[in-house]
């Protein structure tokens, strides 16, 4: 076996199912080993950012089920340094994604030449991925790769986070031995039952205690024994933004999606008058918290995430999440009767008429069609239609809520059925479309029949809503469905409501073709959630 031959074994072993790439001349070495071992199944994109997004939102979805990575293959240079953004996101939300760079071999390396791709220094590359990487190696030395390989694998599941493997193009074929499974540390027992008695003290003497959850609750696939825990507890369950759509296959006693003050006001009340608050695996950032109506305490809060647990002004260092919902799990029985809570109401029935479109009726729209023919997985891109995505009833949804990069709804949207073979909802902005909407030409290539629904405003009109004043915010009309034909999909444009229902009912007919459904938008008309989120940033960030 060759050392690539010896990676690819590994990274099946670690949950990887496929392979997103676009090679080099320093990686054509190694993807012609990809593509004729066929050990994974390699899918070509257009451009790096979506060879990031892509692989990202097959790492997210695949842990839904089963302890999944994703795998991001470039050359160097020129193509990783192209996905760097990509790679920042799924680091800043938690993704197990693999990043697979071509590089220098050897004697090119020593030949004193700069070589082309070469940034300032060879080592460049390796550092800047260090920044955005929770380990990496560079695999130029076969007795050691695969002790290598195991650590970097290893660390990029237990960490939940990207990591980083160069291959010399020299080193690719050279004979290797196969990877050991990686150990993780063990945890302390004691402390362990420590941690876990102390939390469910915590939340017995609460007299209203509450459970946000958020992704790392995926990311180490823990979502249907959280929802168990839910149960027993009769803790009424609520995600944050960064958090939408976990728990949507899960009998869960789950009320909504917390958002502050511009999220539901009995989902905001729920968390925010908690006394006992039990963050499950929640990334503490402002698109999660920034817009609370009143300040959660922290100090009176339980927050597990990133390998500990913080109770007060102490912490439990060390517990990984799974093995903290374990122990939770053994030290409390199943319920008798159950526990249920009222779950948010999402719009439905679309009025079929010739009002124009605003974005709640893009939700009502899809909500109609959930109902009728069953969930859909969705990748949302940044913009309202994240915020419109709030109005959709709870389905498994990938989307940058944190990090809020725009480009990932498209090509996520294709990584999610590359990896799960669903046929997904893509919900993207005309400003991000423009960016990497056009992965859609791959589609055909690979079979892949995504439902797009194109939030078009001819406007970057999140930022317009921050500045209204600013006219670079305008965008011109590209008309993006009469460009569909062309990447091999079908491409409608919709003005009024009953075009909008029609368009969905003819997409969801239709198979086997990418179906684009241009919306048109009036600038100016926001979702309600956008709406009360700028108000409530401008109100709180208003001067005293
Ligand atoms: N570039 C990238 C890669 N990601 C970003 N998030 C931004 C720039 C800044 C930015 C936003 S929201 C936004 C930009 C440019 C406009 C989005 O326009 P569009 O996709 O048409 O959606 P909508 O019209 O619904 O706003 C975030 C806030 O930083
Ligand atoms: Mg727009």
């Amino acid at each position: 076996m060759n050392l690539t031959e010896s990676l690819l074994h590994a990274l099946k072993a670690h949950g990887a199912r496929q392979i997103f790439g676009i090679p080099g001349d320093f990686a054509l070495p190694y993807f012609r080993i990809v593509e004729s071992s066929g050990i994974l199944p390699l899918y070509t994109l257009s451009h790096e950012p979506g060879v990031g997004f892509a692989a990202d939102a097959a790492a997210r979805i695949g842990t839904r089920d089963e302890p999944a990575l994703g795998v991001a293959a470039v050359t160097y240079g020129a193509g990783a340094l192209n996905m760097v953004n990509a790679v920042a996101a799924a680091y800043a939300e938690k993704s197990p994604l693999v990043v697979l760079s071509g590089g220098p071999g050897q004697g090119e390396s020593n030949s004193g030449l700069l070589l082309h791709h070469q940034a300032k220094t060879l080592d460049s590359q390796y550092r800047i991925f260090e920044e955005i990487t929770c380990d990496r190696a560079r695999l130029d030395d076969a007795a050691r790769a695969p002790a290598d390989i195991a650590r970097v694998l290893g660390n990029c599941r237990r960490h939940s986070r990207p990591v980083y493997l160069e291959l010399p193009r020299d080193m690719v074929a050279v004979p290797c031995a196969p990877v050991p499974a990686f150990e993780p540390p063990a945890v302390d027992p004691d402390a362990l039952a420590a941690c876990a008695d102390e939390i469910l003290q915590r939340l017995a003497a609460a007299r209203r205690p509450a459970l946000m959850v958020d992704v790392e609750v995926r990311r180490y696939g823990l979502e249907a024994q959280v929802a168990e825990l839910a149960r027993r507890l009769a803790l009424p369950v609520a995600t944050c933004f960064m958090g939408r759509g976990l728990l949507a296959e899960a009998d869960a006693p789950l009320v909504g999606t917390y958002m502050g003050v511009a999220g539901l006001p009995e989902v905001t009340r729920l968390v925010e008058d908690s006394d006992a608050l039990f963050l499950l695996g929640v990334i503490l950032s402002d698109t999660n918290f920034a817009v609370s109506e009143k300040k959660i305490d922290l100090r009176r809060s339980i927050v597990a995430c990133d390998g500990e647990v913080r109770l007060g002004y102490h912490v439990y260092p060390q517990i990984p999440l799974a093995a903290l919902v374990e122990a939770l799990l053994a030290r409390t029985a199943p319920r008798a009767g159950g526990f249920q809570v009222t779950p948010s109401a999402y719009p439905h029935g679309l009025v079929a008429d010739d009002a124009p479109i605003a974005p709640q009726d893009i939700a009502t729209a899809v909500n109609d069609l959930m109902a009728a023919q069953g969930r859909m997985p969705i990748a949302s891109d940044m913009g309202d239609c994240l915020f419109t995505a709030m109005d959709i009833a709870h389905t498994a949804l990938v989307a940058p809520g944190y990090y809020a990069t725009m480009g990932f709804g498209v090509p996520a949207g294709l990584g999610l059925q590359a990896a799960t073979g669903q046929r997904p909802l893509i919900l993207v902005g005309d400003g991000a479309f423009q960016m990497t909407g056009w992965e859609l030409g791959n589609c055909r290539r690979y079979g892949w029949d995504p439902i797009v629904l194109l939030f078009n405003n001819a406007s970057w009109e999140m930022l317009r809503t921050f500045q209204p004043e600013s006219h670079f915010n305008d965008l011109d009309d590209w008309g993006f469905a009469s460009m569909a034909a062309g990447l091999g999909g079908d491409g409608v444009r919709v003005h009024t409501r009953a075009e909008l229902g029609a368009a969905l009912a003819r997409a969801a007919a239709t198979r086997g073709r990418f179906q684009l459904i241009e919306v048109m938008i009036p600038r100016g008309v926001l979702s309600s959630t956008l709406q009360r989120f700028v108000a409530g940033v401008k109100r709180l960030n208003a001067p005293k």
